[in-house]
């Protein structure tokens, strides 16, 4: 083992700057829908040094990694002021996960954590564990984040020491420095996760997508994504959650969905980019998917395109919950281009890039789920015939 605490600094600092500037290639082909890129955008290799050593030699003369970090993934994302800025779900290797920001130049590489993460206001009744922020710059002239809050659940028996409640907790900022933390989301729902704030008024009301669930994993009666609506934000309270998008038998989002990154505007509808999850022999998988709403009618959906948007290949399906592709931001830019920030396997984050047009030709014109075999053979044979009718 190397023993010298100058030089192991100054390899782990050369590897750390390596990482951090290399550059990022789009994998060509693709598949016309998107395209991925070769390296995740963060890994928890990206997290600065000064996070994981206590670079001290007199207090740590083996530069030991004191606190290490165990994963960097589900991202909200927004474009502010020019720069492309993520609210990065971190893992350290306790288990916790926290809010860090980081940022690019350019959105696709040299992603740098800001110095500190997110010092995240409490309620009066803490938070466990926090994950998965969504970030909407809302009409009203807030950024509102909106995250899952875990707490050990008041009500398991003495002994189970790991039932939990998950509810939507909130917070707003102009500069994603300065948090303001709001009363947690109130719902008729036992549990709430991957709830998520439209970016308009809708009908002059605050319109929220809620994920009711009977259970910490199991939806239970929670039928899919649904929606609800808000007088305010400074003390949220849904009363009526109706079902936008179900989850349905046989398909990819058979167990239980989610709202993913926050609905993006196009001149066709509401782009959603979702998550699905299904399940298998070798446990739950998690595709994301897309689907649009109306313009005018956000509560109606007008295009759902059948199958998975993105699933995770190679080594996307490998991480601490392998078999997991998701999405809780994207950055639409007023070039129309778009960057979906899809984390693999609760492991480490990717971009896919791709534009609004592309998005509404695929949710408008690939054939929805015919939810049988034989309605999906149908499909497929009447594109062949079409195909090699032309040759
Ligand atoms: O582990 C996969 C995902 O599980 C949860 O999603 P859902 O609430 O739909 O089951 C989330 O905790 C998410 O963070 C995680 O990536």
């Amino acid at each position: 083992m190397m023993n010298d605490f100058k030089d192991r600094l100054a390899l782990l600092e050369g590897e750390h700057r390596t990482l951090i500037a290399r550059p990022n290639e789009p994998i060509r082909p693709g598949n016309g829908i998107f395209d991925r890129y070769r390296y995740p955008v963060l890994t928890a290799a990206h997290a600065p040094l000064f996070w994981r050593y206590d670079l001290d030699p007199a207090t740590n003369p083996y530069l030991m990694e004191r606190m290490g970090i165990n994963a960097a993934f589900n991202a909200g994302a927004i474009k502010l002021d020019g720069r492309y800025l993520l609210a990065v779900r971190v893992e350290g290797t306790d288990r916790k996960s926290f809010f860090a920001v980081a940022e690019s130049p350019n959105g696709i590489d040299n992603f740098r954590f800001w110095d500190y993460p997110v010092m995240l206001p409490q309620t009066d009744n803490p938070d466990v564990n926090v994950y998965d922020m969504r970030l909407t710059a809302h009409e009203d002239g807030w950024i509102y984040g909106i995250f899952c809050s875990e707490r050990k659940d008041p009500s398991a028996p003495r002994g189970d020491t790991s039932s939990a409640v998950a509810s939507a907790g909130i917070v707003r900022t102009r500069d994603l420095k300065t948090w303001i933390r709001l009363p947690d989301l109130v719902t008729k729902s036992p549990q709430q996760r991957n709830v998520t704030l439209h970016p308009e008024f809708v009908r002059g009301k605050y319109m929220l997508y809620t994920r009711p669930q009977d259970g910490f994993i199991d939806t239970g009666s929670g039928g899919g994504i649904c929606v609800g609506f808000a007088d305010t934000m400074d003390r949220a309270v849904v009363e009526e959650e109706r079902l936008l998008d179900e989850k349905v038998y046989h398909t990819i989002k058979e167990v239980k969905n989610g709202a993913g990154a926050v609905p993006i505007k196009t001149g066709r509808g509401w782009l959603h980019i979702a998550h699905g999850v299904r399940n298998t022999a070798a446990g739950l998988r998690y595709v994301v998917y897309a689907f649009m709403t109306d313009l005018e009618d956000p509560t109606r959906v007008i295009a759902r395109p059948g199958g998975y948007l993105i699933a995770p290949e190679g080594e996307e399906r490998v991480g601490d919950v392998s078999n997991v592709a998701f999405v809780n931001g994207a950055i639409a830019e007023e070039s129309g281009r778009l960057l979906i920030y899809y984390a693999s396997s609760d492991t480490r984050l990717h971009v896919a890039e791709t534009t609004l047009d592309r998005m509404v030709d695929y949710c408008l014109n690939t054939p929805q789920d015919p939810l049988t075999s034989q309605g999906s053979v149908a499909q497929r044979v009447a594109m062949i015939r079409r195909n090699l009718a032309r040759t």
